[in-house]
């Protein structure tokens, strides 16, 4: 961490002559509750110790320059003309200062510079990271008074609107509202949300990164969402209360959708049974028994990857390859999908082994190494400040 925030002091002070002020901003993992928080249901994520850092400082003029370290780019525009351009990454930035304009608040010029650890196409919210951090540093840089709640629905509405991915609630809200020690019992309805303690005693959650991403992820998430709405469309003909998958049952899929889509059923099916599996899920942690929590994981695999078909061969493989080891009580693909990491429960004395033992599989069978996180739960985006060589996080 300290290393990222040396590069960036240095880069600023290199290219604006000044100190900024840096925000942390981090990734999230999901335990369960996949691709339901655009159908008004139910996750449960957290974020974790993989972070964007970004460094700000206020302009005269009504400039916006842009530093990303790691893609080594720069980019220069202006606060007033806020338009689409080809260096995709400057659109995270530039939505997000849409949106506080839209809001009526006033932004100034800004210079911003930023890098991070959060792995790429991973699954692991780096855009969603870099959306909060923004609106959180952009908040205390303009003194603009929001809640954090405000910023995450500005965040994601950048990324819907600026970035043009459909995108629900959930990676915002994970990057904004976080809290070490917990993960985040979120309704993506009401936002009520409960932060539940990790009581996983001698477990850690293990990512294997497949490191694949797939172009056709983002068009085929926007798909998935549409066949939902399809869904609930059939289902309203006959139960206008049904607003969203949130209120169907599987009778009236049965009932309604089966025999005039099956895909679109497959698909509804899959996430009304996960709605039902979080809550369940939440239920066997708060009894400590992660062993039938770890089974529902396993349940949401096949669902993703038969009936929602959000998955690929390397996720598939990579759950095949955990699900008889020793050690393991629970595995699936994370994320949108078509890529990025699986998250597996794992006793601790058991991770070694279990890392070599997959890593070699995953190699000899796609002819590429799987990266490997061990992922901690941390606090949501907040200042960096440094006192005397430690870091300390507000
Ligand atoms: C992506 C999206 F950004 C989230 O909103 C969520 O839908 C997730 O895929 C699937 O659960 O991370």
């Amino acid at each position: 961490m300290h290393l990222i925030i040396n590069k960036i002091k240095q880069k600023f002070e290199q290219t604006f002559q000044e100190k900024p002020l840096i925000i942390r901003a981090p990734g999230r993992v999901n335990l369960i509750g996949e691709h339901t928080d655009y159908n008004d249901g139910f996750v449960l994520p957290a974020a974790i110790n993989k972070a964007i850092y970004i460094g700000l400082s206020k302009r005269q003029d009504d400039q916006i320059h842009l530093v990303s370290i790691d893609l080594d780019e720069s980019f220069t525009g202006r606060v007033q003309v806020l338009e689409q351009n080809d260096q995709h990454w400057t659109l995270y930035i530039l939505g997000v200062v849409q949106q506080l304009q839209k809001a009526g608040l006033k932004v100034g010029g800004f210079n911003l510079v930023f890098s991070g650890d959060i792995p790429l196409g991973a699954g692991l919210s780096s855009s969603a990271a870099l959306e909060c951090g923004v609106a959180f540093g952009l908040n205390e840089l303009f003194a603009l008074g929001l809640e954090r709640v405000q910023m995450v629905k500005m965040a994601q509405a950048a990324e819907n609107e600026f970035v043009g991915v459909k995108c629900g609630i959930m990676d915002q809200f994970a990057s904004m509202m976080g809290k070490k020690n917990f993960v985040i019992q979120l309704d993506c309805r009401s936002l009520d949300y409960t932060y539940n303690p990790i009581e996983m005693e001698g477990i850690d959650i293990v990512l294997f990164d497949s490191c694949v991403s797939h172009s056709l992820a983002s068009s085929e998430y926007n798909t998935r969402r549409q066949q939902c709405e399809q869904g609930v469309k059939l289902i309203r003909e006959k139960y206008p209360q049904v607003k969203t998958l949130r209120d169907a049952t599987q009778d009236m899929l049965d009932e309604l959708v089966k025999d005039q889509d099956p895909v679109v059923y497959r698909r509804c099916r899959y996430v009304v049974q996960e709605n039902r599996r979080l809550l369940e899920g939440c239920e066997d942690l708060k009894r400590g028994d992660v062993a039938a929590f770890g089974q529902k994981m396993y349940e949401t695999h096949t669902g993703l990857s038969k009936n929602y078909e959000v998955s690929c061969p390397e996720l598939d493989f990579l759950i095949d390859c955990v699900k008889d080891q020793p050690g393991v009580l629970g595995a699936r693909m994370m994320g949108g999908g078509f890529g990025g990491c699986t998250i597996n429960l794992v006793k601790k004395e058991a991770i070694q082994d279990l890392i070599s033992e997959v890593s070699a599989k995953y190699e000899a069978h796609t002819g590429k190494k799987p990266k490997v996180y061990v992922a901690q739960t941390e606090a949501g985006v907040g200042i960096v400040h440094e006192t005397e060589g430690a870091v300390v996080h507000s």
